[in-house]
């Protein structure tokens, strides 16, 4: 038998649209209208301001812990543009930006983070999945919504995320591989932040990309420059037009940085230099996307200004609903199983009778819940 090379067809694309200076590629522009720009640019500043305020918030101990998204919000939001309400969204935990684009009621993520349960519950017109921290566990919930979805016949698709430490689990494989061989419609989104938790990227994989690992399972995979919010609104639509037709997964590895702390339980100063976070400051993702609109004369500094004070009182509101938030205790017993089992219910009149005797003979919570406050 002779020994000979077997020719492999697929090539990786690598996309940059708006450079570091906020300079476009004409020939890539996206179309996009003004009302979507200012749309894109509110959604990425709100992220922002958001991720900072959640940071303070658990530095004051009023919520349980956090992991910021700082840096990354392009990468989440671009993909949430470009596709439909009717189109599943289905993210890791370092997608607020797209979450809140999706329509998450602000106050629900906040209570998520304070590790209440009607944070991960969408409301009810959404297509959407909570946030998901098992890692990589949103490529098995993307392919499955995605055969899902196949089946139904019609031409929505998933999207889903995960980072680049997850890319090294066995859910990542198995997911991408149904996904590409019953030909589903799903995207699935690396946000490569060169770090899973004190890992580095280069001590997680041999291969030079992470998109080329699309290759190996005959799909397509592109890099994108994951901070430029044009190449991940351009990178989506492709692969979600293609997908709609029936053509399949696609990969895609979203090139951003981690700038900030894996979580609020973090301290990267132990095993990461600041010489290696420097060079991914001029790349932020809301500064150059400010100066693209600002030079195309979309916004001016009023205008944002403006937007600032709208999106701090949003905010304000949100804290507000999420800490006047008054849990339902019980509420746990109700969804381990569609019937409860008797050594649960025994549980559950005990915890009742402690909650009726805590003294103020009041069960906290085990009354009406009020949810109006976090829609
Ligand atoms: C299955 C599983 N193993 C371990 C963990 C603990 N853990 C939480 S985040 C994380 C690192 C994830 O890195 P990456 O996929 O790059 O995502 P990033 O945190 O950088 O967004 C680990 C190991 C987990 N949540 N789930
Ligand atoms: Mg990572």
């Amino acid at each position: 038998m002779p020994r000979k090379k077997i020719t492999l067809d697929n090539t990786i694309d690598s996309l940059s649209i708006l450079d570091e200076k906020g300079k476009v590629d004409k020939k890539l522009e996206p179309k996009l209208s003004k009302d979507d720009l200012l749309k894109l640019f509110r959604a990425m500043t709100l992220a922002r301001r958001y991720d900072e305020r959640m940071l303070k918030l658990q530095r004051q101990g009023r919520i349980g812990t956090y992991g910021p998204a700082l840096g990354q919000e392009a990468a989440s939001l671009g993909p949430a543009f470009a596709i439909e309400e009717s189109d599943w969204y289905v993210p890791s935990f370092r997608e607020p930006a797209g979450m809140l684009y999706r329509g998450w009621p602000m106050a629900r993520l906040m209570l998520w983070w304070g590790g209440n349960e009607i944070g991960a519950t969408p409301l009810a017109k959404m297509n959407d999945m909570p946030i998901s921290v098992p890692v990589a566990s949103q490529i098995q919930y993307g392919a499955g919504i995605a055969w899902g979805l196949k089946l139904d016949g019609g031409d929505r698709v998933a999207v889903a995320f995960v980072g680049d430490g997850g890319t090294s689990e066995g859910d990542f494989h198995e997911g991408l591989n149904c996904a590409a061989t019953f030909g589903l419609p799903l995207v699935v989104v690396i946000q490569n932040n060169h770090w899973a938790i004190s890992l580095p990227r280069h001590k997680q994989s041999a291969s030079k990309t992470l998109a080329q690992k699309a290759i190996a399972y005959g799909i397509d995979g592109i890099q994108t420059d994951g901070n430029d919010i044009l190449a991940m609104v351009e990178a989506t639509r492709e692969a979600v037009e293609k997908a709609r037709k029936g053509g399949g997964p696609t990969l895609i590895e979203a090139v951003t940085y981690r700038m900030g702390v894996h979580t609020t339980a973090d301290d990267p100063t132990k095993y990461r230099k600041d010489e290696e976070v420097e060079p991914w400051k001029p790349k932020d993702p809301l500064v150059r996307f400010w100066k693209y609109i600002s030079d195309k004369g979309v916004l001016d500094e009023a205008g944002r200004e403006k937007m600032e004070a709208e999106i701090t009182d949003e905010i304000a509101e949100a804290v507000q609903a999420s800490e006047s938030y008054e849990p339902n205790l019980m509420e746990p017993f109700d969804h381990c199983f569609a019937e409860r089992t008797p050594a649960l219910e025994q549980q559950r009149a005990q915890f009742e009778a402690y909650l009726n005797g805590n003294g103020n003979g009041k069960a906290s919570g085990s009354a009406s819940v009020s949810h109006s406050a976090v829609h």
